[in-house]
């Protein structure tokens, strides 16, 4: 398999991550959906990060169904098991999940030209991203599990934000879910995967 897409991507390294945790053997291809679109192309000409190139050929896209065709050929769930953990974790993913998009959205309307940023659409996707780092904080702790997809996925948000718009969200605002990250990061299947802008 292949997974292609640069580690600053949430969604590519929490697919990366994911794909450690299960033992699973892939190569990465860091490879840019901006600077890189003509190679970018030659694996997925809809240039979404992450793309998996699956062993027969298949190309996916999206994480979470990247993470799912992972757990297919794993064999194995990284959910916990028990009905009411599971529904947590699922709870704590999507938290995570709209963490990262608001954050991704955040540094893609910054990038933008100063005269086409739309003030009300900026407000409204940053206080998203602040709404959502709230409710994980307001969530019951991760405990020691770094995991889980949802454990996985919140600590990968909040790494995006600190590395990538680290002005819109200061360290301490959410304590709980930097300490959560920090946990995350210091892991050996964390740390296989750094951030990287490269
Ligand atoms: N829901 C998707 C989001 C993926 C996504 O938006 N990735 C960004 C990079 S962080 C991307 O591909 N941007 C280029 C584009 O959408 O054209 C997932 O979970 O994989």
């Amino acid at each position: 398999m292949q997974l292609i897409g640069m580690l600053d991507s949430p969604y590519v390294r929490r697919c990366a991550i994911a794909g450690t945790l299960l033992g699973l053997r892939f190569e990465h291809h860091s490879v840019s959906v901006f600077r890189h679109m003509p190679r970018f192309a030659t694996f997925n000409p809809l240039y979404k990060a992450p793309s998996l190139v699956a062993d027969d050929g298949t190309v996916l896209m999206d994480s979470s169904l990247i993470l799912q065709h992972f757990e297919d050929v794993a064999a194995r769930s990284l959910r916990p098991v028990g009905a009411k953990a599971r529904l947590h974790d699922l709870r704590m993913t999507g938290l995570g999940i709209v963490a990262a998009d608001k954050a991704v959205a955040v540094e893609y309307e910054r990038k933008r030209p100063e005269a086409m940023r739309s003030p009300d659409w900026s407000k409204r996707i940053e206080a998203q991203l602040h709404d959502a780092l709230a409710l994980i904080e307001a969530e019951p702790d991760f405990g020691e599990d770094t995991t889980t997809p949802g454990a996985v996925i919140c600590a990968v948000a909040w790494g995006f934000v600190r590395y990538v718009i680290p002005t819109y969200v200061a360290q301490d605002a959410y304590p709980k879910v930097a300490a959560h990250a920090a946990r995350c990061e210091a892991s050996a299947h964390f740390k296989a995967w750094p951030i990287d802008r490269e």
